[in-house]
């Protein structure tokens, strides 16, 4: 294990009582719950760009945190945050991470260059990864920051802008399935529009699709088996993202045929700026069968920015691990903190803090989330509001044996339907939450 960090040991397990700030309170990796051990219920990854490579740099000010770890050119400055951060994830009991294809290699000149560094810096983390058994969960390509994807990538109106996205992309889907990554991530990041003045939109989307549908075709052909994720967000950079929110998605990809290979990366701090709560986005992509994988953070309620801080809302990880739960669990995704430390929390052992906090968040988040299905009152109230769809009318409605007229006959000897209604009892169920989660 590398020494970046050699003032702080393996952190451990101490439980809540615990005042040891450099300990975990909750997450107990190899505790089971559920029939699995922590980690695996909640597969925790660290996202290579706010980790290894976030500065703290604003629209107001450069950096405040050194990043370069030691090294002093982009190829060392590569090299030495693969030995950082295997040593974070190794200290931090963290089993998976997450990259874009340029937090991990440097931009050179040409795409033949880049690629050339991407293949050396994927080997050195094949080798890292077999030493240690880390893993990668996704890999995504970084196709926003260069200046010549301003007007977007797979939906740029150059064609020869989206030859380059396409060709950068194939590379980044290569040297997932080379890491053996069992997901792959297309976040729009500048796939949207400013004006509708300058744009074709119908063409815009045809267009990301083919890339998707090319992407798709090409990733099987090379034997990739893992699933590929669309992560929506609604503005941020662009004024209107194109891929909204999970439902605008879904009808994307319903559009075009690609729903059996896609399915959602849902991020907490983008279903808030959609308006949208956190489980909101969770229970959309769950009932239509698309939950994938999960960006946690969360932003700030006074903030319409993605502020990606590290989650230490209580409430929103425990309704969070009920949705994944409900969803039956991960599979091939997983928990990545798209989080940073505040631009003020600047040193080395902030970013132990951050995960620690972001890590003992979802675990209780998930020791609750279990809690309320063993509990059981809140299913069952849901499930008894609903009961006239079980029998009578509302079975034979469900069943297809009822037709309109038969509706109609039902309504007009029923008279006023008032009585059949029951209060919704949000009080008495935010109640029972609390009672539960506070036990
Ligand atoms: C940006 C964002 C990205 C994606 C990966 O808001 O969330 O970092 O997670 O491209
Ligand atoms: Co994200």
């Amino acid at each position: 294990m590398a020494d970046f960090f050699g003032n702080i040991g393996q952190i451990k397990f101490e439980g809540k009582g615990s005042t040891n700030p450099l300990a975990f309170k909750y997450y107990n990796p190899d505790a089971m719950i559920m029939g699995k051990p922590m980690r695996e219920q909640l597969k925790f990854a660290l996202s290579w760009w706010h980790t290894m490579g976030g500065a703290g740099a604003d629209m107001f000010g450069v950096g405040t945190a050194d990043r370069t770890w030691g090294g002093s050119d982009p190829m060392s400055i590569s090299k030495a945050k693969v030995n950082a951060a295997f040593e974070l994830m190794e200290k931090l009991s963290i089993d998976y991470y997450a990259w874009h294809d340029r937090d991990i290699a440097p931009e050179m000149p040409t795409l033949a260059e880049s690629n050339e560094k991407l293949d050396e810096i994927v080997d050195i983390l094949a080798e890292a990864q077999k030493k240690t058994g880390k893993k990668l969960l996704w890999g995504t390509a970084k196709c926003f920051d260069h200046p010549r994807y301003m007007h977007g990538a797979g939906t740029s109106p150059s064609a020869d802008v989206y030859c380059y996205a396409v060709a950068q992309i194939k590379k980044a889907v290569e040297s997932t399935v080379k890491l053996g990554g069992n997901g792959y991530v297309f976040w729009g990041g500048r796939e949207g529009y400013e004006t509708l003045l300058n744009t074709n939109m119908a063409l815009e989307l045809d267009n990301m699709a083919r890339l998707m549908h090319m992407i798709v075709d090409y990733a099987r052909s090379i034997g990739y088996k893992g699933d590929f994720y669309i992560e929506p967000k609604p503005k941020e950079p662009t004024k209107h993202q194109y891929d909204f929110d999970t439902a605008t998605v879904i009808a994307f990809l319903r559009k075009y045929g690609l729903d059996k290979d896609f399915k959602m990366n849902i991020e907490a701090n983008h279903a808030t700026l959609a308006q949208h709560t956190f489980q909101h986005e969770l229970r959309v992509a769950r009932d239509n069968g698309v939950f994938g994988s999960i960006d946690a953070n969360q932003g700030d309620m006074l903030l319409g920015w993605d502020t990606d801080q590290f989650p230490t809302n209580i409430y929103d990880a425990t309704l969070c691990m009920y949705e994944v739960i409900k969803a039956g669990g991960f599979t091939n995704g997983g928990l990545n903190f798209d989080s940073k430390p505040r631009r003020g929390s600047f040193t080395p052992e902030d970013i132990f803090y951050s995960y620690i906090a972001g890590m003992d968040t979802f675990a209780l988040g998930l020791i609750n989330a279990e809690k309320i299905v063993a509990d059981g009152r809140l299913d069952k109230f849901v499930e008894e509001r609903y009961a006239s769809w079980n029998t009578g009318i509302g079975a034979d409605i469900i069943s297809g044996k009822a037709k309109i007229e038969d509706i109609e006959k039902y309504a007009l000897a029923k008279g006023e339907v008032m009585d059949s209604l029951t209060s919704g009892r949000q009080e008495y169920l935010e109640a029972i939450l609390n009672n539960i989660m506070f036990a």
